[in-house]
């Protein structure tokens, strides 16, 4: 089988401290670490938390590996002073987190909740104590379970709600809080959660996915115009972005890749930054909906100007033109591909490593959309971590997966990339959606039992990374 595309090989030549000796990012650089709420803060029941999507997910038998749910988590919503105590001896400037809207407003309209409000007050007043700027994302899946029972994001109305909810609660924290990020990985919540069902509410439904996607951008783009008026300071949103590549050169292989970039990158990046969809993906879409939930105006909305564009990286797809009409790979039922592993090697997640894919992302971006500043908002990866006996994690595929990104994006950088910064998912293990407690993302080791929270040895490389502001 022929490669179209033959990425540099993950190698330890080519990610040698040698090699990189001389990496220095510019000074200013934002080197922080990434967290949701679901995924840590558990308290689920707390301070008049309304449930959200994820909770009626996860109690949902069958939704999540193990059964488990978000109810406890990393308890970090009791915790956090803990977790700041961490973060600052990792040395990180700026620390990610997304807010709980069930937090704030638990039927996800009307007047805000107090008692959650006072938890991100307290929370962003503790940061700022330790010298750690809070980077806030408005919407990381956590949608506000009366919202959802009334249509959830195929409904025009939540897009309303989510500016409404933006506002309310910017007047509380934007005093504080000069980044904001309106939605994390917009893709996930309409196509996971609407078309696949792997994730929440887990409906498989492929034309109201593509309404999601364009209900997501618009309570953006609304969210956006309003936090303007309020004089907010840095506003972004954080999409996921993957290189698509066809398994062969043949014309079929390459459309494969060309539906699937339409499909996953585009179908965000030509709205935000270009005002408009993709022609092809409305071709491709045809068959499943001819887009009358778009009203005129809504991209205008969409596009309005960003300070930043929050990137999230993990790998590389690569495609081959496929039958099938189903299957996990299908969401809405007109991509009619099959996705093709190469053999390299893989993170838990079952993610093929490939720090290359980030270099060429950032770059595409950067020529083909002209964009705002950049941010890797999110890269790391899941191995099977093991807590030896003398209490130490030792990571070394971690360090070395990051060291690679790192140099990458450093690479990217170099050749006129404007990249601001780089958030390591995640700070800490946490729930991993529909895989539970089974996978471990984090800088900082969670005993699930005690709440033993350890560094592991990539989280004390990443602090030595932090203070040189270099490889
Ligand atoms: S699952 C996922 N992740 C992980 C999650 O912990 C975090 O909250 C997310 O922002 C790590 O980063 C994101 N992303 C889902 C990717 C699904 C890819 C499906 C590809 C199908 C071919």
């Amino acid at each position: 089988m022929t490669s179209a595309h033959q990425p540099a090989a993950f190698t330890s030549t080519s990610t040698s401290r040698r090699d990189l000796s001389r990496v220095r990012f510019p000074d200013g650089f934002v080197w922080g670490t990434a967290t949701a709420s679901y995924q840590v803060e558990g308290a689920v029941h707390e301070d008049g938390r309304g449930p959200s999507i994820w909770d009626t997910f996860a109690h949902t038998p069958g939704k999540v590996v193990g059964g488990d749910t978000g109810d406890i988590a990393d308890d970090h919503y009791h915790r956090y002073p803990e977790d700041i105590s961490l973060m600052a001896d990792l040395g990180i400037s700026h620390y990610r987190f997304s807010l709980a809207w069930p937090r704030i407003q638990p039927e996800g309209r009307g007047p805000l909740n107090a008692a959650g409000v006072d938890f991100y007050s307290r929370l962003v007043d503790s940061l700022l104590e330790r010298g750690i700027q809070p980077w806030v994302t408005l919407y990381h899946w956590d949608l506000p379970q009366p919202l959802e029972d009334a249509g959830g994001w195929p409904a025009r109305e939540t897009a309303e709600r989510f500016a409404e909810y933006a506002v309310l609660i910017h007047e509380r924290l934007g005093d504080r809080v000069a980044d904001w990020t309106t939605l994390n990985e917009p893709w996930c919540s309409a196509f996971l959660g609407y078309a696949s069902g792997v994730h929440a509410p887990g409906r498989t439904e492929g034309p109201a996915a593509v309404r999601a996607a364009h209900h997501l951008l618009l309570g953006h783009g609304l969210a956006v115009r309003a936090l303007r008026e309020q004089g907010a300071r840095e506003l972004g949103i954080t999409v996921n972005l993957y290189p698509v590549d066809p398994v062969t050169d043949s014309a079929d292989d390459r459309d494969a890749a060309r539906r699937i970039d339409a499909l996953m990158n585009r179908v965000f990046l030509d709205p935000l930054l270009r005002g408009s969809y993709p022609e092809d993906l409305l071709a491709d879409l045809a068959p499943v909906t001819d887009f009358d939930h778009v009203r005129d105006g809504d991209l205008a909305t969409i596009s309005t100007p960003l300070d930043f564009l929050g990137v999230n990286y993990y790998s590389r797809h690569v495609v081959r033109a496929g039958t099938a009409k189903e299957g996990p790979s299908n969401w809405v039922g007109s991509e009619h591909v099959e996705f093709v592993k190469r053999g390299f090697p893989e993170t838990a997640m079952g993610w093929e490593i490939d720090p290359e894919g980030l270099y060429e992302t950032l770059i595409r971006v950067w020529r083909e959309y002209a964009p705002p500043p950049l941010y890797v908002t999110e890269n790391g990866a899941a191995f099977d971590d093991r807590l030896d006996g003398d209490g130490r994690v030792r990571d070394e595929d971690r360090r070395s997966y990051l060291e690679a990104h790192f140099a990458a994006a450093h690479r990217a950088l170099t050749e006129g990339v404007d990249l601001r910064g780089y958030f390591v998912w995640s700070l800490l293990d946490n729930f991993e959606w529909a895989l539970g407690y089974s996978k471990r993302f984090g800088l900082v080791h969670v005993d699930y039992e005690t709440q033993a929270r350890t560094l592991k040895d990539s989280g004390r490389w990443f602090s030595e990374i932090t203070r040189a502001n270099g490889l």
